[in-house]
């Protein structure tokens, strides 16, 4: 099959390249290099060394002896996106190519509106490709089990019964997010099942839990490596745990740290990708997956690195700052997730030699985390209206951050 994966230079989208070609499929991606600019903005950087992209696609060729196709090129450009769409014709689309971090949506206006102008843009120029180009095409688009938030019931996937003043209906379960950018994903969410709605086309909605992880089986070489943000802004809870290990900085479960979440490897959502790539719907229609393996708390994943850290010599402590965010601190969590289960998804490993894993890589790479200790520690507050200062003077040397726009100029290299 003929995959446009959109988003390919980033943590999941190459991966999914290395994932999809080794199951022989065709695989072309676009990508404007925005992440890698935007970690810079904050002053971090990758704990794995990421190769140009031009190096990326040398390296596949010489251990895969295939060719990725690819597009430099802004998704907020419209005559772009029609152009991929009209040259390749891909039979899916695998949508990643959007601003994920909530806290870098947060730091204040300019990057609020940013993650919600870029994302939405970019969603809605795939759906009218699509309609114009390639009508059949399967949209696979990356959401995120945050926008459902943490309500007090079970979670569906995407829709649920409800019966109100004596009638019933099936209805899109409420959203409830918790930042710029989950709400950035509600808004996606809704854009996409309408186009399916009104033009029939095929979409699955993946309400992606958070993602952990460095390798898949496919990284078999150093330099096919995905990147691996640790900082406050770009990392995920589960790999800044094992970054601050190793670090001998606090671990930071954040307030009380009952925060539970969706938790998934990196090579089991690669899996589950390509699982929705391989299994369209039959005919129109917008269906809901969601995408994590196990709900764990935050304090369980704490104490768990905690653990593994012991073993390997290390002696990390829990700290619990102030939670910079606006959430639940506790709360009931049981999302459903019976989709995948019924494609035949299951789970590769165990959370815990992934987390082996992950510090066995780290530990190589401890030179680069500790290049970018200062970056670690949460200071971007939901509360604030501007984080912008208190983000700069974790390291005085560089200056105040702006938003880094899509159409910035790319610089590829090596450390990225
Ligand atoms: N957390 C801590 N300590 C930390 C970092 C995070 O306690 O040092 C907590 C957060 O407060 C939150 C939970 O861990 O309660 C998850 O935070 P996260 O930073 O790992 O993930 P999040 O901001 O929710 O976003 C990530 C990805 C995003 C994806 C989302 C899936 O960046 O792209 O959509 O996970 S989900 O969380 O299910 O919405």
């Amino acid at each position: 099959m003929k995959v446009l994966i959109t988003g390919i230079d980033g943590y999941s989208g190459w991966p999914l390249a290395l994932h999809l070609l080794g199951r022989g499929h065709e695989v072309v991606g676009v990508d404007n290099f925005v992440t890698r600019r935007r970690v810079r903005e904050v002053g971090s950087w990758s704990a794995t060394p990421i190769p140009s992209f031009a190096r990326r696609r040398a390296v596949v060729r010489e251990r895969l002896g295939k060719d990725v196709g690819f597009y430099r090129g802004d998704m907020t450009r419209w005559a772009f996106v029609r152009d991929v769409l009209e040259r390749e014709r891909p039979e899916a689309i695998v949508h990643l190519a959007e601003q994920r971090s909530a806290p870098y949506s947060m730091i204040d206006v300019h990057h609020a509106v940013a993650t919600q102008v870029e994302n939405l843009t970019g969603t809605l120029h795939l759906l009218y490709g699509m309609r114009e180009c390639c009508p059949d095409a399967h949209l696979v688009k990356m959401g995120t089990m945050g926008e459902y938030g943490t309500p007090n019931v079970d979670i569906p996937e995407g829709f649920f019964e409800v019966e109100f003043r004596g009638r019933k209906d099936r209805l899109p379960f409420p959203r409830q997010a918790g930042s710029w950018y989950h709400w950035s994903k509600v808004f996606d969410s809704g854009d996409v099942m309408f186009a399916s709605r009104i033009w029939g086309l095929k979409a699955t909605d993946v309400m992606q839990g958070v993602i952990y992880g460095i390798r898949t089986p496919e990284i078999t070489d150093d330099r096919l490596l995905t990147r691996f943000d640790f900082d406050e802004t770009w990392g995920t809870a589960l790999n800044r745990f094992i970054a601050q290990a190793v670090l001998g900085l606090p671990i930071t479960p954040y307030g009380k740290g009952e925060q539970k979440r969706g938790f998934i490897a990196l090579e089991d959502s690669m899996q589950s990708l390509r699982l929705a790539v391989e299994h369209p719907p039959t005919g129109p229609e917008y269906r809901v997956f969601n995408q994590f393996d196990a709900a764990y708390s935050v304090n369980e994943l704490a104490d768990l690195v905690v653990r593994v850290a012991g073993e390997l010599g290390l002696s990390p402590r829990i700290e619990h700052p102030p939670d910079p965010r606006v959430e639940a601190e506790q709360h009931y969590y049981t999302p459903l997730h019976d989709h995948l289960l019924g494609l035949g998804y299951r789970r590769t490993r165990g959370l815990e030699e992934v987390v082996r894993e992950i510090f066995r890589d780290l530990l190589r790479f401890r030179r680069r985390l500790e290049a970018r200790r200062h970056v670690v520690m949460p200071t971007v507050q939901w509360r604030s209206p501007d984080s912008r200062a208190a983000l700069a003077a974790r390291a005085p040397s560089s200056p105040p951050p702006p938003p880094t726009g899509t159409g910035a100029p790319a610089t590829e290299g090596p450390t990225a």
